[in-house]
Protein backbone atom coordinates (compact mmCIF):
# COMPACT_ATOMS: atom_id res chain seq x y z
CA UNK A 1 0.00 0.00 0.00
CA UNK A 2 1.48 3.29 -0.38
CA UNK A 3 -0.15 5.10 2.81
CA UNK A 4 1.72 6.77 5.14
CA UNK A 5 2.46 4.27 8.45
CA UNK A 6 1.29 5.53 11.97
CA UNK A 7 2.64 4.71 14.84
CA UNK A 8 4.64 1.25 15.98
CA UNK A 9 2.89 -1.32 17.10
CA UNK A 10 3.77 -5.24 17.79
CA UNK A 11 0.52 -6.89 16.92
CA UNK A 12 -1.08 -4.59 14.73
CA UNK A 13 -0.63 -2.44 11.14
CA UNK A 14 -1.71 0.71 10.52
CA UNK A 15 -1.66 3.24 7.56
CA UNK A 16 -2.74 6.02 6.83
CA UNK A 17 -3.85 6.95 3.31
CA UNK A 18 -6.40 9.32 1.89
CA UNK A 19 -7.87 9.61 5.41
CA UNK A 20 -8.44 6.36 5.23
CA UNK A 21 -6.94 4.41 8.64
CA UNK A 22 -6.12 0.79 7.52
CA UNK A 23 -5.54 -0.81 10.58
CA UNK A 24 -4.52 -4.75 10.16
CA UNK A 25 -4.39 -7.54 13.08
CA UNK A 26 -1.30 -8.50 12.23
CA UNK A 27 -0.60 -11.83 14.07
CA UNK A 28 -0.69 -13.87 10.65
CA UNK A 29 1.22 -16.97 12.08
CA UNK A 30 -1.75 -17.49 14.61
CA UNK A 31 -4.15 -16.48 11.85
CA UNK A 32 -5.06 -12.89 13.59
CA UNK A 33 -5.61 -14.47 17.00
CA UNK A 34 -6.53 -11.98 19.78
CA UNK A 35 -3.82 -12.62 22.27
CA UNK A 36 -4.16 -10.12 25.44
CA UNK A 37 -0.84 -8.01 23.86
CA UNK A 38 -2.97 -7.46 20.45
CA UNK A 39 -5.81 -6.29 22.80
CA UNK A 40 -3.92 -4.41 24.99
CA UNK A 41 -2.15 -2.26 21.73
CA UNK A 42 -5.61 -1.96 20.15
CA UNK A 43 -7.00 0.62 22.78
CA UNK A 44 -4.09 2.99 22.41
CA UNK A 45 -4.54 2.06 18.14
CA UNK A 46 -8.11 3.58 18.80
CA UNK A 47 -7.53 6.03 21.23
CA UNK A 48 -4.39 7.55 18.64
CA UNK A 49 -6.56 7.37 15.67
CA UNK A 50 -9.73 8.64 17.09
CA UNK A 51 -7.84 12.10 17.89
CA UNK A 52 -6.02 12.25 14.50
CA UNK A 53 -6.99 14.54 12.11
CA UNK A 54 -5.56 13.02 9.18
CA UNK A 55 -7.46 10.02 9.48
CA UNK A 56 -11.79 10.31 9.07
CA UNK A 57 -12.65 6.36 8.83
CA UNK A 58 -11.07 3.14 10.07
CA UNK A 59 -11.13 -0.08 8.39
CA UNK A 60 -10.30 -3.10 10.61
CA UNK A 61 -9.36 -6.05 8.38
CA UNK A 62 -6.57 -9.22 8.93
CA UNK A 63 -2.75 -9.59 7.45
CA UNK A 64 -3.05 -12.95 5.38
CA UNK A 65 -5.62 -15.43 4.91
CA UNK A 66 -7.39 -14.60 7.89
CA UNK A 67 -9.59 -11.75 9.35
CA UNK A 68 -9.09 -13.60 12.76
CA UNK A 69 -9.58 -16.77 14.32
CA UNK A 70 -11.00 -15.20 17.07
CA UNK A 71 -9.43 -14.92 21.06
CA UNK A 72 -6.21 -16.64 21.10
CA UNK A 73 -7.11 -19.99 22.96
CA UNK A 74 -3.64 -20.56 24.41
CA UNK A 75 -2.80 -17.23 25.72
CA UNK A 76 -6.54 -16.58 27.04
CA UNK A 77 -7.95 -20.15 27.59
CA UNK A 78 -4.91 -22.27 28.79
CA UNK A 79 -2.83 -20.19 30.13
CA UNK A 80 -4.77 -17.73 32.42
CA UNK A 81 -6.76 -21.14 33.67
CA UNK A 82 -4.85 -21.14 36.68
CA UNK A 83 -5.33 -17.84 37.90
CA UNK A 84 -8.13 -16.76 39.66
CA UNK A 85 -11.25 -15.22 38.71
CA UNK A 86 -10.72 -11.41 39.28
CA UNK A 87 -7.15 -12.11 37.30
CA UNK A 88 -8.83 -13.54 34.72
CA UNK A 89 -11.32 -10.85 34.49
CA UNK A 90 -8.60 -8.35 34.52
CA UNK A 91 -6.64 -9.75 32.17
CA UNK A 92 -9.75 -10.03 29.54
CA UNK A 93 -10.61 -6.51 30.13
CA UNK A 94 -8.78 -5.26 27.39
CA UNK A 95 -10.65 -7.40 24.80
CA UNK A 96 -13.83 -6.16 25.72
CA UNK A 97 -12.71 -2.78 26.03
CA UNK A 98 -12.00 -1.95 22.54
CA UNK A 99 -14.49 -4.50 20.87
CA UNK A 100 -17.63 -3.99 22.41
CA UNK A 101 -17.22 -0.49 24.35
CA UNK A 102 -14.73 1.49 22.05
CA UNK A 103 -15.61 0.37 19.15
CA UNK A 104 -19.80 1.00 19.48
CA UNK A 105 -19.22 4.35 20.18
CA UNK A 106 -15.99 5.36 18.19
CA UNK A 107 -16.02 9.04 17.02
CA UNK A 108 -15.59 7.79 13.70
CA UNK A 109 -17.01 5.62 11.22
CA UNK A 110 -15.36 2.08 11.30
CA UNK A 111 -16.08 -0.35 8.14
CA UNK A 112 -15.13 -4.29 9.37
CA UNK A 113 -13.19 -5.55 5.78
CA UNK A 114 -13.76 -9.73 6.51
CA UNK A 115 -10.57 -11.41 4.04
CA UNK A 116 -10.62 -14.47 5.86
CA UNK A 117 -11.07 -16.68 8.49
CA UNK A 118 -13.53 -14.78 11.17
CA UNK A 119 -14.14 -17.02 14.07
CA UNK A 120 -15.94 -16.67 17.30
CA UNK A 121 -14.62 -14.25 19.39
CA UNK A 122 -13.94 -12.08 16.14
CA UNK A 123 -17.56 -11.48 15.57
CA UNK A 124 -17.07 -9.11 18.55
CA UNK A 125 -14.94 -6.91 16.55
CA UNK A 126 -17.05 -7.18 13.88
CA UNK A 127 -20.28 -6.20 15.06
CA UNK A 128 -19.04 -3.42 17.07
CA UNK A 129 -17.65 -1.87 13.40
CA UNK A 130 -20.38 0.07 11.87
CA UNK A 131 -20.27 -1.55 8.50
CA UNK A 132 -18.64 -4.69 7.26
CA UNK A 133 -17.78 -5.85 3.56
CA UNK A 134 -16.59 -9.92 3.56
CA UNK A 135 -14.99 -11.21 1.01
CA UNK A 136 -16.99 -13.91 -0.97
CA UNK A 137 -14.17 -16.59 -0.24
CA UNK A 138 -14.24 -15.61 3.82
CA UNK A 139 -15.12 -18.58 5.92
CA UNK A 140 -16.77 -17.19 8.74
CA UNK A 141 -17.60 -19.71 12.06
CA UNK A 142 -18.97 -19.61 15.57
CA UNK A 143 -16.73 -22.45 16.90
CA UNK A 144 -17.25 -21.98 20.55
CA UNK A 145 -19.29 -25.38 20.41
CA UNK A 146 -16.45 -27.47 18.50
CA UNK A 147 -14.18 -27.01 21.49
CA UNK A 148 -17.08 -26.97 23.96
CA UNK A 149 -18.02 -23.67 25.31
CA UNK A 150 -20.69 -21.21 24.72
CA UNK A 151 -19.86 -18.02 22.40
CA UNK A 152 -18.90 -15.82 25.53
CA UNK A 153 -16.75 -12.46 25.43
CA UNK A 154 -20.76 -10.91 23.93
CA UNK A 155 -19.86 -12.75 20.68
CA UNK A 156 -23.66 -14.25 21.49
CA UNK A 157 -24.69 -10.84 22.14
CA UNK A 158 -22.93 -9.83 18.97
CA UNK A 159 -24.68 -12.65 16.66
CA UNK A 160 -28.09 -11.84 17.76
CA UNK A 161 -27.94 -8.05 16.89
CA UNK A 162 -27.15 -8.62 13.49
CA UNK A 163 -28.76 -12.32 12.64
CA UNK A 164 -32.07 -13.37 12.97
CA UNK A 165 -32.82 -15.91 15.66
CA UNK A 166 -33.04 -19.00 13.47
CA UNK A 167 -30.06 -18.61 11.77
CA UNK A 168 -28.43 -17.28 15.13
CA UNK A 169 -29.54 -20.57 16.96
CA UNK A 170 -28.39 -22.91 13.63
CA UNK A 171 -24.63 -21.64 13.42
CA UNK A 172 -24.04 -21.14 17.65
CA UNK A 173 -25.57 -24.57 17.66
CA UNK A 174 -23.52 -26.30 15.29
CA UNK A 175 -20.25 -24.48 14.84
CA UNK A 176 -21.00 -25.29 10.98
CA UNK A 177 -18.71 -22.41 8.23
CA UNK A 178 -20.43 -20.59 6.27
CA UNK A 179 -18.91 -17.95 3.47
CA UNK A 180 -19.09 -14.30 3.11
CA UNK A 181 -22.04 -14.53 0.47
CA UNK A 182 -24.19 -16.07 3.54
CA UNK A 183 -22.95 -13.58 5.48
CA UNK A 184 -24.70 -10.83 3.60
CA UNK A 185 -27.81 -12.68 3.30
CA UNK A 186 -28.17 -12.73 6.70
CA UNK A 187 -27.37 -8.99 7.02
CA UNK A 188 -23.84 -10.04 9.26
CA UNK A 189 -22.15 -8.06 6.91
CA UNK A 190 -23.41 -5.55 4.42
CA UNK A 191 -22.02 -7.20 1.18
CA UNK A 192 -19.50 -9.47 0.07
CA UNK A 193 -17.64 -8.86 -2.90
CA UNK A 194 -14.65 -11.48 -4.40
CA UNK A 195 -11.64 -11.30 -2.42
CA UNK A 196 -10.00 -9.68 -5.24
CA UNK A 197 -12.20 -6.64 -5.48
CA UNK A 198 -12.63 -6.49 -1.44
CA UNK A 199 -9.77 -3.81 -0.71
CA UNK A 200 -11.51 -1.36 -3.58
CA UNK A 201 -14.81 -1.81 -2.97
CA UNK A 202 -14.21 -0.85 1.04
CA UNK A 203 -11.85 2.09 -0.09
CA UNK A 204 -14.89 3.63 -2.18
CA UNK A 205 -17.68 2.97 0.62
CA UNK A 206 -14.42 4.92 3.13
CA UNK A 207 -14.34 7.31 0.73
CA UNK A 208 -18.26 7.53 -0.05
CA UNK A 209 -18.26 8.26 3.95
CA UNK A 210 -15.55 10.72 4.05
CA UNK A 211 -17.48 13.03 1.62
CA UNK A 212 -20.22 13.44 4.51
CA UNK A 213 -20.57 15.90 7.43
CA UNK A 214 -18.58 14.05 9.93
CA UNK A 215 -20.22 15.48 12.98
CA UNK A 216 -23.90 14.57 11.38
CA UNK A 217 -22.19 11.11 10.56
CA UNK A 218 -21.16 10.54 14.19
CA UNK A 219 -24.59 11.52 15.77
CA UNK A 220 -25.96 9.24 13.42
CA UNK A 221 -24.39 6.12 14.48
CA UNK A 222 -24.92 6.72 17.75
CA UNK A 223 -28.27 7.32 17.32
CA UNK A 224 -28.57 3.63 15.56
CA UNK A 225 -27.40 2.15 18.27
CA UNK A 226 -28.42 4.51 20.85
CA UNK A 227 -32.48 3.51 20.42
CA UNK A 228 -32.69 0.35 20.39
CA UNK A 229 -33.52 -0.30 23.86
CA UNK A 230 -35.83 2.90 24.06
CA UNK A 231 -39.59 3.52 24.25
CA UNK A 232 -41.27 5.37 20.91
CA UNK A 233 -41.48 8.22 23.63
CA UNK A 234 -37.98 8.03 25.19
CA UNK A 235 -36.07 7.72 21.41
CA UNK A 236 -38.47 10.49 20.14
CA UNK A 237 -36.78 12.83 22.98
CA UNK A 238 -33.43 11.47 22.53
CA UNK A 239 -33.33 11.98 18.84
CA UNK A 240 -34.55 15.77 19.16
CA UNK A 241 -31.68 16.40 21.58
CA UNK A 242 -29.25 14.93 19.44
CA UNK A 243 -30.41 16.42 16.61
CA UNK A 244 -30.01 19.88 18.95
CA UNK A 245 -26.68 18.86 19.95
CA UNK A 246 -25.66 18.09 16.30
CA UNK A 247 -26.57 21.20 15.21
CA UNK A 248 -24.77 23.00 17.86
CA UNK A 249 -21.16 20.72 17.06
CA UNK A 250 -21.20 21.18 13.95
CA UNK A 251 -19.02 23.48 12.55
CA UNK A 252 -19.83 23.35 8.67
CA UNK A 253 -23.67 24.14 9.47
CA UNK A 254 -24.48 21.44 7.15
CA UNK A 255 -28.00 21.40 7.65
CA UNK A 256 -28.42 25.15 6.63
CA UNK A 257 -25.86 24.78 3.88
CA UNK A 258 -28.01 22.08 2.68
CA UNK A 259 -31.25 24.33 3.18
CA UNK A 260 -30.10 26.85 1.14
CA UNK A 261 -28.33 24.78 -1.90
CA UNK A 262 -31.41 23.09 -2.36
CA UNK A 263 -33.98 25.51 -1.82
CA UNK A 264 -32.43 28.90 -2.94
CA UNK A 265 -30.03 28.17 -4.71
CA UNK A 266 -31.26 24.96 -6.55
CA UNK A 267 -27.80 23.08 -6.72
CA UNK A 268 -28.48 20.30 -5.62
CA UNK A 269 -31.02 17.33 -4.88
CA UNK A 270 -30.56 16.10 -1.46
CA UNK A 271 -32.48 12.73 -2.26
CA UNK A 272 -29.64 12.03 -4.78
CA UNK A 273 -27.03 13.43 -3.17
CA UNK A 274 -25.01 15.26 -0.57
CA UNK A 275 -24.88 19.65 -0.64
CA UNK A 276 -21.25 20.73 -1.29
CA UNK A 277 -19.03 20.74 1.72
CA UNK A 278 -16.23 23.67 1.16
CA UNK A 279 -15.44 23.23 5.24
N1 LIG B 1 -5.94 -19.30 19.20
C1 LIG B 1 -4.64 -19.63 19.30
N2 LIG B 1 -3.91 -20.03 18.26
C2 LIG B 1 -4.50 -20.11 17.07
C3 LIG B 1 -5.85 -19.77 16.88
C4 LIG B 1 -6.58 -19.35 18.01
N3 LIG B 1 -7.86 -18.96 17.94
N4 LIG B 1 -6.16 -19.95 15.59
C5 LIG B 1 -5.03 -20.38 14.98
N5 LIG B 1 -4.03 -20.48 15.87
C6 LIG B 1 -2.64 -20.90 15.66
C7 LIG B 1 -2.48 -22.40 15.57
O1 LIG B 1 -2.41 -22.96 16.87
C8 LIG B 1 -1.17 -22.49 14.82
O2 LIG B 1 -0.12 -22.19 15.70
P1 LIG B 1 1.32 -22.92 15.58
O3 LIG B 1 1.82 -22.62 14.19
O4 LIG B 1 2.13 -22.26 16.65
O5 LIG B 1 1.07 -24.37 15.79
C9 LIG B 1 -1.27 -21.33 13.82
O6 LIG B 1 -2.21 -20.43 14.40
C10 LIG B 1 -1.78 -21.73 12.45
O7 LIG B 1 -3.00 -22.45 12.62
P2 LIG B 1 -3.43 -23.68 11.68
O8 LIG B 1 -4.59 -24.31 12.34
O9 LIG B 1 -2.26 -24.50 11.35
O10 LIG B 1 -3.87 -22.85 10.37
P3 LIG B 1 -4.82 -23.31 9.14
O11 LIG B 1 -4.61 -22.28 8.09
O12 LIG B 1 -4.60 -24.74 8.84
O13 LIG B 1 -6.31 -23.17 9.71
C11 LIG B 1 -8.02 -22.01 10.95
C12 LIG B 1 -6.84 -21.89 9.97
C13 LIG B 1 -9.18 -22.77 10.28
C14 LIG B 1 -8.43 -20.57 11.29
C15 LIG B 1 -7.58 -22.80 12.22
O14 LIG B 1 -6.37 -22.22 12.71
C16 LIG B 1 -8.59 -22.76 13.34
O15 LIG B 1 -9.53 -23.52 13.34
N6 LIG B 1 -8.39 -21.84 14.32
C17 LIG B 1 -9.26 -21.73 15.45
C18 LIG B 1 -10.56 -21.04 15.08
C19 LIG B 1 -11.43 -20.95 16.32
O16 LIG B 1 -12.19 -21.84 16.61
N7 LIG B 1 -11.22 -19.87 17.09
C20 LIG B 1 -11.77 -19.74 18.41
C21 LIG B 1 -13.17 -19.25 18.37
S1 LIG B 1 -13.85 -19.23 20.01
C22 LIG B 1 -13.23 -17.84 20.73
O17 LIG B 1 -12.75 -16.95 20.06
C23 LIG B 1 -13.35 -17.68 22.20
C1 LIG C 1 -15.23 -15.64 23.69
C2 LIG C 1 -15.32 -16.09 24.97
C3 LIG C 1 -14.83 -15.31 26.01
C4 LIG C 1 -14.26 -14.10 25.73
C5 LIG C 1 -14.19 -13.65 24.41
O1 LIG C 1 -16.51 -17.31 22.74
C6 LIG C 1 -14.67 -14.44 23.40
C7 LIG C 1 -15.73 -16.44 22.59
C8 LIG C 1 -15.57 -16.82 27.66
O2 LIG C 1 -14.87 -15.66 27.31
O3 LIG C 1 -13.79 -13.31 26.73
Amino acid sequence: MAGQKFGDWKNIDVEIEDRIAWVTLNRPHKRNAMSPALNDEMIEVLDAIEVNDDAGVVVLTGAGESFSAGMDLKEYFRELDHLPYIQQVHRRRSAWHWQWRMLPNYSKPTIAMVNGWCFGGAFTPLVGCDLAIAAEEAQFGLSEINWGIIPGGNVTRSVVATMNLRNAMYYVMTGKTFDGKKAAEMGLVNEAVPLANLREHTRELAKELLGKNPTVLRACKQAVRGVLGMSWELSDDYLMAKSHQSRYLDTEGGRSQGLKQFLDEKSFRPGLGGYKRDA
